[in-house]
């Protein structure tokens, strides 16, 4: 699929410049990842799992720009709430991509809740397709629990509220980019998107 000695350029279908920077630390010059082109208008995630809404994306901005475009499409999945907000994860609080609502839901849905039943994953899933509708599908995860309050203000999203296992108890909003970068849900599809495309072993 990809020649490991040339840098793979690539066009972001990612509006979430977070997630433009977390997938930039860990392709390197292996993959050059384009701005998404700013005429496309936003696609409408209506499908009903990451990888369809990853692919949705993917075959949005691969059309429209003609070259091979990358999808990433996350979100949390609280086992006490039956995986939910899952792919809602962008308007779980009701307004849309409204972090803090989002985060001021999760808190209220788990309130009660005791720690050991607030277990948890972030998902990444990434499409990368081609203009001829190859494709390549890349998954990561990052199980960890939800915290009843915020801490911290690094990061994204639902960050201030997850604590991943194997850590030291932060949650990631307390975590350096770097430090998120070696755990994520995002940096692990990352990796094994270029384990498929043959960039390492
Ligand atoms: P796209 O342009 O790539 O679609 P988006 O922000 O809309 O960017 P998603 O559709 O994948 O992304 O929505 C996922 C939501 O899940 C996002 O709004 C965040 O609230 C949350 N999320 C995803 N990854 C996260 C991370 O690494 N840390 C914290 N929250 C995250």
């Amino acid at each position: 699929m990809a020649d490991p000695a040339t840098p793979l350029v690539v066009v972001a279908a990612t509006a979430n410049q977070h997630k433009l920077d977390e997938m930039r630390a860990v392709f390197g010059a292996a993959i050059e990842l384009l701005p998404r082109p700013a005429e496309v208008p936003e696609v409408v995630e209506d499908a009903d799992s990451f990888v369809g809404n990853a692919r949705l994306k993917a075959v949005a901005i691969a059309e429209a720009s003609g070259h091979v475009a990358l999808a990433d499409d996350s979100g949390l999945e609280v086992d006490a709430l039956d995986g939910a907000p899952g792919v809602e994860s962008a308007y779980y609080g009701g307004g849309d991509h409204d972090d803090a609502a989002n985060r001021a839901r999760l808190v209220s849905e788990l309130s009660g809740v005791a720690v050991a039943q607030r277990t948890a994953r972030f998902r990444t899933v990434m499409v990368l397709r081609w203009p001829d509708g190859r494709e390549v599908v890349a998954e990561g995860s990052c199980e960890g629990r939800i915290g009843e309050q915020e801490k911290g203000d690094q990061g994204f999203g639902y960050d201030p509220l997850f604590v991943p296992d194997g850590s030291d108890g932060r949650t990631f909003g307390e975590h350096s980019a770097d430090e998120k970068n070696v755990i994520s849900h995002r940096s692990r599809a990352c990796l094994a998107l270029l384990t498929e495309l043959g960039f390492t072993d």
